[in-house]
C-alpha cells in the first residue's frame, strides 16, 4: 500500500494544550506521526512519496474562504495584538448571542472555534495544509486506481467543519479527499469514521448530501468529546436525510461490542454502493488511550482491518487520532496490514 508523507507536519508543535484547567504538553504531538512512519517502514508497507502541490482549490471546495483566511493570519494577528502566550479562545458566540465575525483576533478565535483545547501556534497553517496536501496525493493515487493508499497526515481534520476548528484539526483532510474523489468521477463516496470521537466536522460537511455517506462509530458524546455531535438520532437532513449514520457506544466498549457496530456500519456502505470509501482512521479506541473509554487491543486493530478490506472497495486511510504514543504504529499499521491481508 502507498503511503503520503510530508516532514511539514512538523510545523505543528505547539507548547500548551488546555487539559483539565492546565496547559498541558499536547497529546496530538509531532512524535505520533514519525512513530506511525517508522512502524510503516519497518513493516514494509510499502512505497512512501511526499506530497504533490494542489494548491487552494481543493481546500474551498469543502471550506469557507473566510475561515481560511482565518487560519493564514491567526498566528500573525494574535502576536500583533501584544499577546505572549499561544492563540486560544476565551469567549463563543453561545446561544442567543450575535453569530458575527468579529475584528478582533479573540473574538475570531472564538467565533471559529468549536472547542477550546487546541492552541494555535507558529506554523500551525503550513502543517495544515501540508496534512490535506497528503490527503489529496493519496486520494489522486485511488482515482488513478490505487486499491487502496495511506495519508499519514497531522494535525488530524475530523472535528474542522466548513468553518470550525477545534478538537487538534483544522482542516478536514478526509472531507477534502472526499471532496476531490467526488469531483474526479466517484458518484458516491463512504466515509467511516473509527476514530474514537465522532467526527462533528465530517457529518457536518456532507450533512444535506446523499452523494457522500458518512457513517461513525464512537464514544457517545453524552460522555465524551465532542459532546455537542453524534447522536444517533442525527441521521441527515435535506437530500442528507439517512446518509449519515451515527453509532455511539458507552463506556468501557470491547471489541465484541465494537464489532458489531462495525459490521451494521459496513452494512450500510454496502448498501449505499460507494465507488469509494475514505477512511479516517484514528487508533484511540485503544485499550490504553489516555483520553478515550473504549477496549481495544492491538489484535483487534488487524481483525477490523481484515473487515475492511473484505468489503472490496478503492479505500482511502487518513490518519485522525490515537494518543497512547508508544502503541500507535503498532494499532495503525495493524489496521493496513489486516486490510492488505484480506486483498490478498
Ligand atoms: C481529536 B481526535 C478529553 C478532552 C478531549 C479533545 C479531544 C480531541 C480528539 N478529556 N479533548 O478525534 O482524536
Ligand atoms: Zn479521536
Amino acid at each position: 500500500m502507498l503511503t503520503v508523507f510530508s516532514t511539514d507536519h512538523l510545523l505543528r508543535s505547539p507548547r500548551t494544550e488546555l487539559y483539565g484547567g492546565e496547559l498541558v504538553r499536547p497529546h496530538e504531538s509531532p512524535q505520533r506521526a514519525q512513530i506511525v512512519l517508522e512502524r510503516v517502514l519497518a513493516q514494509r508497507l510499502g512505497e512512501v512519496i511526499a506530497p504533490a502541490d494542489f494548491g487552494m482549490a481543493p481546500l474551498l471546495r469543502v471550506h469557507d474562504p473566510e475561515y481560511i483566511e482565518f487560519l493564514q493570519q491567526a498566528w500573525t494577528d494574535w502576536v500583533a495584538a501584544g499577546n505572549r502566550g499561544e492563540a486560544i479562545p476565551d469567549c463563543w458566540p453561545a446561544r442567543r448571542m450575535a453569530q458575527r465575525r468579529p475584528h478582533s483576533i479573540t473574538g475570531k478565535l472564538g467565533y471559529y472555534a468549536m472547542a477550546g483545547e487546541s492552541s494555535i501556534s507558529q506554523g500551525t497553517w503550513e502543517a495544515a495544509g501540508a496534512a490535506a496536501a497528503v490527503a489529496l496525493t493519496a486520494a489522486s493515487g485511488i482515482k488513478n486506481g490505487a486499491r487502496a493508499a495511506f495519508a499519514l497526515c497531522r494535525p488530524p481534520g475530523h472535528h474542522a467543519a466548513r468553518d470550525l476548528y477545534g478538537g487538534y484539526c483544522f482542516l478536514n483532510n478526509a472531507a477534502i479527499a472526499a471532496q476531490y474523489l467526488r469531483d474526479g468521477g466517484a458518484a458516491r463516496v463512504a466515509i467511516l469514521d473509527v476514530d474514537f470521537h465522532h467526527g462533528n466536522g465530517t457529518q457536518d460537511i456532507f450533512y444535506e448530501r446523499a452523494d457522500v455517506l458518512y457513517v461513525s462509530l464512537h464514544g457517545n458524546p453524552a460522555d465524551a468529546f465532542p459532546y455537542f455531535s453524534g447522536y444517533a438520532d442525527e441521521t441527515g437532513a435535506g437530500d442528507g436525510d439517512g446518509f449519515t449514520l451515527n453509532l455511539p457506544l458507552p463506556p468501557g466498549t470491547e471489541f465484541g461490542v465494537w464489532q458489531d457496530a462495525l459490521r451494521i456500519a459496513l452494512a450500510r456502505i454496502a448498501q449505499f454502493r460507494a465507488d469509494a470509501l475514505v477512511v479516517s482512521l484514528g487508533v484511540d479506541t485503544f485499550a490504553q488511550d489516555p483520553i478515550s473509554f473504549f477496549r481495544l487491543q492491538s489484535q483487534d486493530f488487524s481483525t477490523y482491518g481484515r473487515m475492511l478490506g473484505d468489503c472490496a472497495l478503492p479505500t482511502l486511510f487518513v490518519l485522525e487520532g490515537g494518543y497512547a504514543v508508544g502503541e500507535i504504529g503498532i494499532n495503525v499499521v495493524n489496521v493496513l496490514s489486516g486490510f492488505e491481508e484480506a486483498q490478498a
